[in-house]
């Protein structure tokens, strides 16, 4: 138990039966998973009325080790099996787990949609900026220059910024924050989870073993320390004019607007056309 959360067990949470968990040392993976659990505890969120869906990857490991109704689905699609669940069970509180990978390669469509219905649950983007599961292939949001295994003279894509892209799309809360602030990222993901629509949080996490090795960044202690000294860049340009420069990322509560939900008018349009209104 930790000191800074004496009231929070977080065995209670956990399946321990599947203990040991996969991750290996100083994966981010693992603060952000203790993160969300701390959020669900303070929250006081019943674990029958909770259901955490996630794709494949480190990240979408994660849910196998969770006390609650899950759902390990396919690469890319955790998001459409949860528009489906959360659709049917408005009384769940459904969260997604997903990797960059999952979420914003293969899975970018069911993003941008999930974002533009504003459905209500909570979307956690676990960004190592690497497909760690498999090896260490380049993701949408691997920083420019970096080493990986399918970039091996450096990456040259610009790299996706994912809250912009989350906001653009629609979504109606977006957030930001690492995985070396724990209590910073568990009080964004509660109020991620209690806004009323989709919530879209990327977690910058670390993947230690594969992206830390292959770019040289030192141990996991060093790697999750520089996540304080430098933030990762995105790629941005003021115009086309201009060139891309890079910038920090902004952590915290990025968008928050009260758009309509998706469940909310689709059960109402259900209610007028049961009383032939249509
Ligand atoms: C349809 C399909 N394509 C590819 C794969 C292989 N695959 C499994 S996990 C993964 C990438 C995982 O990366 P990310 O989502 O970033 O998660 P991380 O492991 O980094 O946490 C890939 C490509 C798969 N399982 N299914
Ligand atoms: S491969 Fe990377 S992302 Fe996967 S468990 Fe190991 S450190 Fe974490
Ligand atoms: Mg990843």
């Amino acid at each position: 138990m930790f000191t800074d959360a004496p009231n929070f067990d977080i065995r209670n949470y956990l399946r321990m039966e599947m203990m040991p968990h996969f991750l290996c040392p100083g994966c981010g993976h693992g603060m952000a998973l203790r993160a969300l659990l701390w959020a669900l505890h303070e929250l006081d969120i019943d674990k029958d009325k909770l259901a955490v869906v996630s794709g494949i990857g480190c990240a979408g490991r994660l849910s196998a080790y969770i006390d609650a109704n899950t759902f390990h689905t396919t690469h890319g699609r955790p998001l459409a099996y949860a528009t489906g669940l959360a659709l049917a069970r408005p009384d769940l509180h459904v969260v997604v787990i997903s990797g960059d990978g999952d979420c914003l390669a293969i899975g970018g469509n069911h993003l941008i949609h999930a974002c533009r219905r504003n459905l209500k649950l909570t979307c956690l983007m676990l960004n190592n900026e690497i497909y760690g599961m498999t090896g260490g292939q380049v993701s949408p949001t691997t920083s420019e220059t970096r080493l990986t295994t399918t970039t091996p003279l450096g990456n040259t894509e610009p790299n996706f910024d994912a809250c912009a892209l989350a906001t653009a799309a629609g979504a109606g809360f977006v957030g930001r924050e690492v995985t070396r602030h724990v209590p910073k990222l568990k009080e964004l993901i509660k109020a991620g989870l209690q806004h009323p629509g989709f919530a879209f949080v990327e977690v910058l996490s670390d993947c230690t073993e594969v992206y830390g090795r292959k770019n040289d960044m030192g141990s996991s202690a060093e790697m999750v320390m520089r996540q304080k000294s430098e933030m990762r860049p995105s790629v941005y340009r003021d115009s086309v004019d201009t060139p891309f420069r890079s910038t920090d990322l902004p952590t915290g509560i990025l968008t928050r607007n009260d758009r309509p939900e998706y469940g909310a008018s689709l059960r109402r349009a259900a209610a007028l056309a049961s009383k032939g209104a249509h």
